[in-house]
């Protein structure tokens, strides 16, 4: 390596920011550039990396031609024009990931998915503690894979978006799972076929393959050691049968739907998908359903917020795609003897709404649209009562309205939050408190 050799970090945000201190940590020459000008948290930055070399406002081309190598954050496109120039030169380019499964030296658990990354993630991870494992969760969601590194794990579960996939080589996961496919993020994907290529390469090396027999997208498209599959498919390994409202391993009952607190068919998918990774891994079998049973969920995933005067308030602020929202509509649209008043909208992402139409008109007695691409979902509710709100106040407001005993009024937007919200959190919490206060005055 050359005297003055450097790796550029690119993106300097929560894994921007991990990346810097794994390779501070390991002695390594690093320079940080963020394409943005005005750079929130600057000062924090230059007081936790005090001789750290920042450029912001774009990228320094004398410095990406001179780094060794970019490791670039997630929301930066490798195929921007300055990134896919070093590529083409041969240049390393790799993600936070890749760093992780260098160094990781214990067992690692993979999962992706378009949804329920996030509450497979935690279930696992608690399945794993209960177990006396003392995992390391992370990933996309929570705390940044490296910076789990220097904790004493025994095992480390991380979610991880099609993102940080894109940019990870050597992964080698113990057990990698693809709970489910469905459109997203086509904003930042030319084909549905790129980001579906994005998701696969979480098999890469893996031991066990945990797939969704439901939906043939997950199957690793390469040969992998050892297959599992979930569903309600009869020849899913881990199989839901809704005749006997059970879960079952190979024909032998694990538990039935009525032991768990988590409702709905996606919410059975995922329990299938735990039991299954957990079994893979060794997992003691009688703590792992004692804690799937136990398990609430996650804030902001179908949760109920609210109820009066018959009517239910559930939040899933969380659901920011179609098939989210889907999930969400046909589970609580099948719970409840009433009609669904559904809130959505917001950034669309270039999805296509149209899978929303059946079940919508199915369940729905009306949808309250909100936001940059409310007409576009609209467009795809054909058949069913639509209306405009211009915020979430007016929203619940009208959704108090229209309501009838029996009925439940759901937030899920099939939409990113960012033109109205700083994230899902922050419109969920929106929500939620303007449906306490229209419920309880
Ligand atoms: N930036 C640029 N140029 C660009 C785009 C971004 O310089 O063209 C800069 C921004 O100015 C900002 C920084 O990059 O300073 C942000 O980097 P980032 O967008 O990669 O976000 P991080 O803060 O590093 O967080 C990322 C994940 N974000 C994304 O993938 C967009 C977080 O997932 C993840 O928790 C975190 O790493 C730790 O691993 C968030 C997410 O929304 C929750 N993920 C998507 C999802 O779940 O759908 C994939
Ligand atoms: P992710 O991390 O992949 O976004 P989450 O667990 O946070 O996943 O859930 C995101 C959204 O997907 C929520 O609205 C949730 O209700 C919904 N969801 C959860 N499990 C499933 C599933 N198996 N299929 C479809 N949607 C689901």
């Amino acid at each position: 390596m050359t005297k003055d050799a450097f790796d550029l970090v690119i993106g300097l945000g929560v894994s921007g920011r991990s990346v810097l201190r794994y390779l501070q940590g390991q002695g390594m020459a690093v320079r940080a550039l963020d394409t943005r000008q005005a750079l929130a948290g600057l000062d924090d930055l230059h007081a936790e990396f005090p001789k750290l070399k920042v450029h912001t406002g774009g990228f320094k081309k004398g410095w990406m031609e001179r780094a060794r190598r970019l490791i670039v954050s997630p929301g930066v496109a490798i195929s921007t024009p300055a990134i896919a120039a070093q590529i083409a030169e041969g240049k390393e380019v790799i993600g936070d990931i890749e760093l992780f499964a260098r160094a990781a030296s214990r067992p690692l658990v993979a999962i992706t998915g378009s949804n329920a990354k996030s509450t497979v993630t935690t279930l696992l991870g608690e399945v794993a503690e209960a177990c006396g494992r003392q995992p390391g969760v992370g990933g996309n969601l929570g705390i940044p894979a490296l910076d789990l590194l220097a904790s004493d794990a025994g095992l480390y579960v991380l979610e991880l978006s099609s993102f940080q996939l894109e940019t990870t080589y050597s992964l080698n996961a113990q057990v990698a799972t693809i709970l489910n496919v469905s459109q997203d993020h086509l904003d930042r994907y030319n084909r549905f076929s790129d980001y579906l290529a994005a998701k696969q390469r979480i098999y890469d090396g893996c031991q066990v393959a945990v797939w969704n027999r439901d939906d043939v997208a997950t199957r690793p498209q390469v040969p992998v050691p050892r297959e599992v599959t979930f569903g309600s498919h009869p020849q899913a390994d881990y199989r839901l049968d809704s005749d006997r409202n059970a879960l079952l391993y190979k024909g032998e009952t694990l538990l039935t739907l009525d032991q768990l607190t988590l409702t709905g068919h996606h919410n059975a998918m995922n329990v299938l998908a735990v039991l299954a990774m957990a079994d893979a891994l060794g997992l003691e079998r009688e703590t792992a359903l004692a804690t799937v049973c136990a398990f609430q969920g996650l804030p902001h995933r179908c949760q109920m917020v609210a109820e009066a005067g018959d009517v239910r308030w559930f939040n899933d602020s969380k659901a920011t795609n179609v098939g989210a929202t889907l999930a969400a509509l046909t589970g609580i649209g099948e719970a409840i003897n009433g009609k669904v008043i559904l809130i959505a909208g917001g950034q669309g992402k270039g999805q296509d709404f149209s899978p929303l139409a059946e079940p919508a008109r199915q369940y729905l007695r009306a949808a309250l649209l909100l936001g940059e691409d409310a007409d576009k979902v609209a467009d795809g509710l054909i058949g069913v009562p639509r209306e405009r709100a211009e915020t979430m106040a007016e929203a619940v407001t009208r959704a108090r309205q229209l309501a009838q005993p029996g009925d439940a009024v759901l937030l899920s937007p099939a939409c990113a939050s960012f033109d109205m919200y700083s994230g899902y959190t922050e419109r969920g919490d929106d929500f939620a408190h303007h449906a306490r206060e229209v419920s309880h005055g």
